[in-house]
């Protein structure tokens, strides 16, 4: 992977506790988008691509396994196993409980080597046991495009997700919109940091 720190992402980590701009979406859902929220991203960045146990997923396709495209880590929050976590993603967990008043207990990363790899339309997991879950995603290292969908057909609304970017589903939107990451001609590596509640 070919990656540089910028001036602005180096640096210690510190989240910003500036409100973020909500835009309301059909059918019940939002999104928040703050701009540059995480200052010193790439540091966490670095720190993530070096220390975190990536894996390689698998997912059915008709009859064949497929690897996703893209690798993975995820951890329980309520397990010491996070100890080694760069302590700014515990204290971002904690302040978006705060702010939203979810308790965040699982975070999943998911590193995008360059390009090919992508994310395909999907509405998260949790919709299944929840009404309302609220998915927050920090992005680290190069951007990339993150669109969203209506469920039933419609445009999509684009977001530019950069270094430090921090971008929040809620209401309906895992249930009434999907959302991907998809492949482009050419990028730069990129790590989502997914934060999730179970309840
Ligand atoms: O990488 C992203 O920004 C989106 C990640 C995502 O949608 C997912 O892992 O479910």
């Amino acid at each position: 992977m070919v990656w540089q720190q910028s001036l602005f992402g180096a640096g210690s980590p510190e989240p910003d506790r500036a409100a973020t701009t909500r835009r309301e979406l059909a059918g019940g859902a939002w999104v928040d988008h703050a701009p540059s929220w995480l200052h010193g991203a790439d540091t966490v960045f670095d720190d993530l691509v070096a220390t975190a146990p990536w894996g390689q997923r698998h997912r059915r396709m008709y009859d064949d396994m497929v690897a996703e495209p893209r690798l993975t880590a995820w951890w329980n929050l309520r397990e010491s196993a996070a100890d080694g976590l760069p302590p700014v993603l515990l204290e971002t967990r904690d302040l978006l409980a705060h702010r939203y008043g979810e308790d965040f207990d699982s975070m999943g990363c998911n590193l995008y080597r360059d390009g090919r790899d992508s994310v395909a339309w999907h509405g998260d997991t949790v919709r299944k046991t929840m009404a309302q879950p609220i998915v927050a995603i920090l992005s680290l290292g190069e951007p990339r495009k993150l669109l969203l969908r209506p469920v039933g057909g419609g445009p999509s609304i684009r977001y530019h997700l950069g270094a430090g970017d921090l971008f929040v589903m809620g209401g309906t939107c895992q249930h009434t919109w999907q959302h991907s990451v998809p492949k482009v001609a050419s990028a730069g590596p990129r790590i989502s940091v997914t934060y999730r509640h179970s309840v």
